[in-house]
């Protein structure tokens, strides 16, 4: 494998205004430090510990320049509550121009025909979509007018109406443990509280999501939402079929494209493999593969788009305009061709990272990865999620512990590690750096012993035989080195 050097094409935007950005941020530290010395302290520090980490988490990335700029305005100080022309405050005329410039670049970027720029996160967004679903598709007296009247305007009977109605309705989505999201209907959240629930999970042998079995299950239980879309499932996913599944049972399709929008975006996934055109409503954060702000968006087809839009003041409170903002660079930014060759990269370095776990015997949930995602059960190194993860972090390489299918040690201590590529090929790594990332991976594990408690063996415990941390960190700094982060921004 020949190292493959970071083109014009693929680098990271911010290059090319990095002293501009190392001004403002030398100048903006100066004075946060003024007023609170602490958080100009742990800001500085944030960029360091980046810097010197190997960022393999799935749901992470490093957004431009430009974009955490945009963030640190007067914006911020403006109430919005409402939606574009039609605010509960006055003064709100350049939070409308904000909110509709990163409505339209979502729309244009996505192919969506409604966007909706003001969830503060994917959990919002996803209780955004949830309420106009069942806004638009639930019978009840009052239901439909809800996000335009003020809640206080409903009368008793009508919420004693409405709390009957809603509170059966049911909800199909992918099992946490086969690489669902918590949002989709897990228990712990609101929406497994919410929902009457039930979740499709993956095949035993293959770990491969089943659509017979899925439509078998959507046929037994008829839900009102098929939810689409995964946090840890390191394939690609056939949304066509999940909308004829949706179809065949009268289920709205709400896809959470939020691991995987960067790939939307950037047109590796297309056709089937696109939710957008599929899915009644496709929710998303803008923060994983998607290189922006943290937050999230809704994009509707136009029989949900009013309901979306009474997100606020229905489930949101007052928009982020700061936020909203950044939301609109980075999808602008999303827009250039250079995005599209990120995104493909991502891809090609999760093979990559793969094949090298694979070459050096490792066992990866479903074999492989055609995503941006690679989940490594870690059993045969004879460890715990948890100590797989605390031992790599030792080692300077941040991950996140993950649920496999069928997890003998549950969703605490579990038994997979979750790797992302986003964040490190924003920063120009490439399948040489893959590689290499996945025999500094296999070295720690090989190196790491679980601790046998006297109580029996404790599922947090291991040690790190002397050596392998230093040897992973020089190894490491090497790769980060060569490929900065933020190249040519100092402090
Ligand atoms: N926390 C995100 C992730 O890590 O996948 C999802 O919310």
């Amino acid at each position: 494998m020949t190292a493959e050097p970071v083109t014009s094409s693929t680098a990271a935007p911010g290059a090319e205004y990095a002293d501009t950005a190392s001004a403002a941020y030398r100048a903006a530290l100066q004075v946060i430090e003024s007023v609170e010395p602490r958080i100009a302290a742990a800001t500085r520090k944030e960029l360091a510990d980046q810097r010197d980490s190997l960022k393999l988490i799935a749901s992470e990335n490093y957004a431009s320049p430009a974009v955490l700029l945009t963030m640190g305005t007067w914006l911020s100080d403006k109430y919005a509550e409402g939606t574009i022309g039609h605010r509960f405050y006055a003064g709100c005329q350049n939070v409308d121009v904000v909110e509709s410039v990163a409505a339209e670049h979502a729309r244009e970027l996505f192919g969506a025909p409604y966007a909706y720029a003001q969830p503060h996160s994917g959990i919002d967004a996803n209780l955004v979509a949830f309420w106009a679903i069942l806004a638009t598709r639930v019978e009840a007296p009052g239901l439909a007018e809800l996000g335009a009247k003020h809640v206080n305007d409903l009368s008793e009977t009508d919420w004693e109406s409405l709390r009957n109605k809603l509170g059966n309705q049911r909800l199909l989505g992918m099992s946490l443990d086969a690489g669902g999201h918590l949002t989709h209907g897990f228990r712990p959240n609101i929406s497994g509280k919410m929902f009457h629930q039930r979740s499709y999970g993956t095949d035993p042998e293959t770990g491969l999501l089943d659509y017979d079995k899925l439509a078998a299950a959507a046929r037994e239980f008829k839900p009102l939402i098929l939810v689409g879309g995964y946090s840890a499932y390191p394939r690609r996913v056939n949304f066509a079929k999940l909308r004829e599944i949706a179809d065949e049972v009268g289920a709205t399709l709400m896809v959470d494209m939020a691991h995987f929008a960067g790939l939307v975006a950037g047109k590796v996934f297309t056709g089937d493999e696109d939710p957008v055109p599929h899915a009644h409503v496709t929710t998303t954060t803008t923060h994983k593969s998607l290189r922006g702000p943290r937050g999230g968006l809704v994009l509707a087809q136009p029989e949900y788009s009013d309901a979306v839009d009474k997100g606020c003041p229905m489930v949101l409170g007052g928009p982020l305009s700061h936020v909203m903002a950044a939301k609109a660079v980075a999808l602008a930014e999303a827009r250039q061709p250079s995005f599209q060759a990120y995104a493909q990269r991502v891809a090609d370095n999760a093979k990559a990272l793969a094949e090298g776990f694979l070459k050096r015997g490792a066992r990866l949930v479903t074999g492989g990865t055609d995503n941006h995602i690679v989940l490594l059960d870690v059993t045969s190194f004879g460890l715990t999620g948890r100590q797989a993860e605390s031992a790599l972090l030792d080692a300077g390489v941040v991950t996140n512990r993950n649920s496999i299918p069928a997890d003998p040690n549950g969703a605490w201590y579990t038994s997979g590690i979750r790797f992302g590529t986003p964040a490190l090929t924003t920063r120009g790594f490439g399948a040489t750096e893959f590689d290499r990332v996945a025999e500094l991976v296999v070295d720690v594990l090989n190196n790491t012993t679980p601790t046998q408690a006297s109580s029996g063996p404790s599922k947090a415990k291991y040690t790190l035989a002397d050596g392998t941390a230093e040897r992973v960190h020089a190894a490491s700094a090497e790769m980060l080195a060569a490929n900065p982060l933020y190249p040519g921004l100092t402090l």
